[in-house]
């Protein structure tokens, strides 16, 4: 079997947050690009994968096209541990994360997701887990008035969600948080790499009566793992790894003792292979590992089997926004705070054309 055609699509789906207008990734929240790579064979069976993303999305496309896709044409597809392992260190003088790893990264999503089809099983169990159903965290965009916040996360609550994510960078809005859903839920906060680590340290201080579930990437750059380090000596639980450049960055946050919880994200870091090893690596350093799944294409569902087929129940990362349509269906809805696996072969499930063809914003351009 060989790789006969790469293909990405570019989406543009018009999302809203939940209430009012809010901010994700630093900038206004009116929709998600998501860009689907595609992977045909000659023997007819085609992958699914996604690369990252958001409004970096066009370069990675970009990088697919021209330097990434090519390399794949005549490959043999079930080869991936060995391709992956070859085709990175082919393209590691183009950075060592950035576009030309995500774009391998959707490349091998869609790898597994032929191996599934043509083994007939679903990757979680190819995987070797077993669950169906686990429970959801809702990820909030950032609306910076307490008020709101408390109002949005209260609203998840009533939902069904029993954790709560916000992405916001001081103190009244993880009060307000805390005070909308209770002692009994579980709340997450999430700054995206603010602070140098006095500052850290000082809001550390000042969130620990909140009781975070975690406290996510405090610290400015996000390779300064010993300022983390530091910051975690305190008590605080500390996550971070959506930022990270592959499996050695993650040893470096481990020996470091950096991090409480690894956040690999599928669509950024290399894909189910790499994501493989971290998961291995977190677990002989007993650090828990909760993937980074902050998209709707084929990484999200590629993260629900990576998340079935953890050692412990793990949450899943579920952007709290409402989009106008799903490109993967019911899958990517999350009622009353849980999600569910698909239980056909690989990914279980492929794209919704309809929704594809109505948010597609580029035509197809395959590398073959
Ligand atoms: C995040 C990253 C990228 C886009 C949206 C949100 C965030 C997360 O860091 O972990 O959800
Ligand atoms: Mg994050």
């Amino acid at each position: 079997m060989k790789i006969a055609a790469v293909s990405s699509i570019l989406l543009r789906i018009p999302a809203k947050p939940k209430g009012p207008p809010a901010q994700l990734g630093g900038r206004s929240f009116t929709g998600l690009d998501v860009l689907l790579v595609k992977v045909e064979t000659d023997e007819g069976v085609t992958g699914w994968g996604e690369a990252f993303g958001h409004e970096s999305i066009r370069g990675t496309k970009a990088t697919l096209e021209s330097l990434v896709a090519p390399l794949f044409i005549g490959r043999d597809p079930t080869d991936i541990n060995r391709l992956m392992g070859e085709m990175m260190q082919k393209v590691h003088i183009y950075g060592r994360s950035g576009a030309a790893v995500y774009a391998l990264s959707g490349i091998d999503i869609a790898l597994w997701d032929i191996a599934g089809k043509r083994a007939g099983l679903p990757l979680f169990q190819l995987l070797g887990g077993s669950a169906r159903e686990m429970p959801a965290y809702a990820s909030l965009a950032r609306y910076t008035d307490p008020k709101l916040v408390g109002q949005v996360a209260a609203m998840a609550v009533a939902e069904g969600y029993r954790y709560v994510k916000l992405h916001e960078i001081d103190v009244p809005q993880v009060k307000a948080a805390r005070e909308a859903i209770g002692p009994e839920n579980e709340l997450i906060l999430d700054t995206n790499c603010p602070w140098t680590v006095a500052k850290a340290l000082d809001m550390a201080a000042a969130l620990a009566p909140y009781r975070l579930h975690w406290l996510e990437e405090p610290v400015w750059p996000p390779e300064n793992h010993e300022g983390l380090a530091r910051v975690r000596a305190t008590g605080a639980i500390l996550a971070a790894g959506e930022n990270a450049a592959g499996l050695h960055d993650f040893r470096h946050m481990f020996e470091k003792g950096a991090i409480d919880i690894a956040q690999p994200s599928v669509t950024k870091i290399g894909g189910i292979t790499e994501m493989r090893k971290i998961i291995a690596l977190a677990e002989a350093f007993g650090v828990r590992l909760v993937p980074h799944n902050a998209y709707f294409g084929a990484g999200s569902i590629a993260s629900l089997h990576i998340v079935a087929s953890l050692p412990a129940e793990t949450v899943y990362e579920r952007l709290y926004v409402d989009l106008e349509a799903y490109p993967f269906g019911d899958w990517q809805k999350a009622p009353g705070g849980k999600v569910r696996v698909p239980e056909g072969p690989g990914l279980g499930c492929d794209p919704d054309m309809a929704v594809v063809e109505r948010f597609r914003v580029t035509p197809d351009v395959a590398i073959r």
